[in-house]
This record gives structure tokens, sequence and C-alpha cells, in this order.
């Protein structure tokens, strides 16, 4: 059989993930996640609560459970619906784990070696990171692949792993003869803000799983906890620049004035216009007062559908059920592209 006897890949589809190592931060919602909210208006979206990728680093059992049902709360308290659309947590969709399986075999050891983000969190001690991180990347192509996804928003941190995505498709495509099966994947890479930063380090991406809690907003923050990470962000003694121009060398202004551009839904430009030449404790209240403004209605949607959890449950099993009506197929054709035998 050619790739020309499978029907098209669907053109509308977007799939994205999220991994449930700790609370969300304000990088992960103005990164991804508003971003995701918005393309629910064009698009056919799956979104994933991905807990296989959280286990590439051990997690405590009860807080990974904990945290995956956390971060369906706070996609639904985003503007996700998971009626409309598709929202699941991976493990319940085992087609992903089947697909990567292909996958591994697909994906080169030299271009996995290329991969930044792998350095990064294996640090020093390479030979002691898992097996899993090292391949992390061919389960993020399988989730995205499994449904043959066409569009995929992430934050730009990602983009090296979507490129190596899709030369796994190419590969795949050319090594079975089958054109265009897999679909090239476009990186959704939208607005400002894309990338937020540490509030400790303006080099360090926020991270929900750096050790420092000050380094970062969490959705889960009150309007306390947000006013006293702000108030203690890094700065340095200048006053603010009147343009983009004058962040150079001063990575924790560029950030700050980032992230109040994003929040107050102007440019970093238009933000300038406001804030130029302003000391830093008069504009960090107005940081504060911006953030607070934007997550306060979030954080109170998602502590009320906390309080059920069994429901969040059940919307996340729903989920599952539908994400793997569509993955099925797929995952049917690839065995038959391959050659394994199943009746
Ligand atoms: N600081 C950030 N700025 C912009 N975008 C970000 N994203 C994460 N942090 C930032 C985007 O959020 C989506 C989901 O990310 P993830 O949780 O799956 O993985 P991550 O990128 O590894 O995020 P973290 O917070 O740094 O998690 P840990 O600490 O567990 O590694 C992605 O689209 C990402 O781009």
């Amino acid at each position: 059989m050619t790739g020309s006897s499978y029907p098209p890949a669907p053109s509308n589809r977007v799939f994205s993930g999220v991994q449930p190592t700790g609370n969300l931060t304000l990088g992960n919602y103005l990164g991804a996640i508003r971003n995701w909210v918005a393309l629910q208006r064009d698009y056919d979206c799956l979104y994933c609560v991905v807990d296989l990728h959280a286990l590439t680093i051990f997690q405590e059992p009860a807080e990974l459970h904990r945290a995956t049902r956390q971060a369906a709360a706070a996609l639904i308290a985003c503007g996700i619906d998971p009626d409309r659309h598709i929202l699941f947590n991976q493990s319940l969709n085992p087609d992903h784990a089947e697909l990567a399986w292909y996958f591994n075999c697909v994906a080169r050891l030299g271009w996995l070696n290329r991969m930044t983000q792998f350095k990064e969190k294996a640090g020093k001690d390479r030979e002691r990171a898992s097996a899993g991180l090292f391949v992390y990347p061919n389960l993020m192509a399988a989730d995205i692949l499994a449904y043959r996804a066409g569009h995929v928003p992430v934050g730009d941190d990602q983009k090296q792993h979507l490129e190596l995505a899709n030369d796994i498709a190419a590969k795949f495509n050319h090594d079975w003869k089958v054109p265009d099966f897999f679909p090239e994947i476009e990186p959704l890479i939208l607005g400002e803000a894309t990338r937020v930063m540490s509030l400790r380090d303006g080099t360090k991406k926020m991270s929900k799983s750096d050790p420092s809690d000050m380094s970062r907003i969490n959705l889960t923050d009150d309007a306390d906890a947000i006013a006293q990470k702000i108030r203690k962000a890094k700065t340095d003694p200048e006053p603010l620049p009147e343009t983009a121009e004058g962040f150079e060398g001063r990575p924790e202004a560029r950030n700050l004035v980032t992230l109040y551009a994003a929040l107050s839904g102007r440019t970093v430009k238009d933000a300038l216009a406001e804030v130029g030449g302003a000391g830093f404790g008069d504009f960090k209240k107005k940081l504060a007062d911006a953030a607070v403004a934007h997550l306060e209605p979030i954080t109170t949607e998602m502590n009320r559908l906390l309080d059920d959890p069994a429901e969040i449950d059940r919307t996340l099993l729903a989920g599952g059920e539908k994400a793997r009506v569509l993955s099925a197929p797929v995952i049917a054709q690839v065995r038959e592209i391959l050659g394994l035998v199943h009746v």
C-alpha cells in the first residue's frame, strides 16, 4: 500500500501538552496556555497533561497524581473547553507509548544528542539521567503524530523538539515509502512574552521545577504571594529604559517589562511608552497589580474545580476516550505500514 492509499492528515488539528511536574507557572500560561485557549476558535484541539513525560525524572506517585489533576483544573480555569475539544492525561491513551517505541527505532542517536533540553536537564552527570529523558523528544513526536496533528502551539524553548519531530516524520515517510503519511508539523508561536524568565535570574527560563519558589509565579499564588515575589524580583540599579534597545545587558528589566506588556495586552514598545524611565519600585507595583488582576479569576476558578476531584477525573477519562478514537486508526495504519501482524 502506498501513502496515497491513506486518508490525508487532518488540516485543522492542534496538539499540545503540559507536564504535571509541579504547579503551572505564569511562563506556562503566557508561553503556551493562553494561546491554546485562543486556538480553540479556529482549530480542533487536543490538550494533554503529559504524565508519561513527567516520569522521565522521578516523581512521587501521590504528587504526580495531585499535579495531574491540578494541571487539568488550571487548563479548564484558563479557558480550555473539554466538551468542545479534548483534554486528557497522556497515560490514558497507550497509543502514544506504542508510537514512541516505533519512533525510538526511527530517530538517530546523533539527532537526540543535539537536543539542548536534554543537556540542560541531565546536567553534568549525563550517565545517571534516565533513558526516558534522552528519548523524550521521540515521545513528544508520538504525542503529536498519533493524531497526525499539523499544528503545535509551544513556547519557543520547544522549537528544537518540533524540528526533531519533523525529522522523524520525514524519515518515516521516506523509509516506508508513505509520502505525506505524517504531516509536517508547524509550530504555532504566537504573541509577545513567549519566553518568560526566572524572577531570580533573567537569563534562566521560569520553570515549575526550579528549586526556588521565588523564581516563579504559580497559577495557585494568591495576591500577596504574587506581590511579594514581584517586589523581591531581581533587578538592577538603573531606571527602566525608554526603548527596547536599552535592555541590552539587562535581562531582568527586559523580562519584567515583557511580562507587564503581555499581562496588559500590549507590545513591549507600548509598555515602554508608559513605564520607560520609571524606577523599579513604582514599576513593580504596576506589574503586581496587572499580574493579580489577570491571575485572580483563574486561581479562584481553579480552586472551585479542585473542590470536586472526581469530576476532574471524569473529564480526563472522557477526554482519553475521545483521544483514542482519533489515534486508533492512525496506529492501525502505522502497524500495517511497518509490517506488524495484527488481525
Ligand atoms: N518560562 C516559559 N516561558 C514560555 N513558555 C514556557 N513554557 C514553559 N515554561 C515557559 C511552555 O509551556 C508549555 C508546557 O511546558 P511543560 O510543562 O510541558 O514543559 P517545560 O517547558 O519543561 O516547562 P517547565 O515549567 O520548565 O517544566 P519543568 O520545570 O518540569 O521542566 C510548553 O509549550 C513550554 O514551551
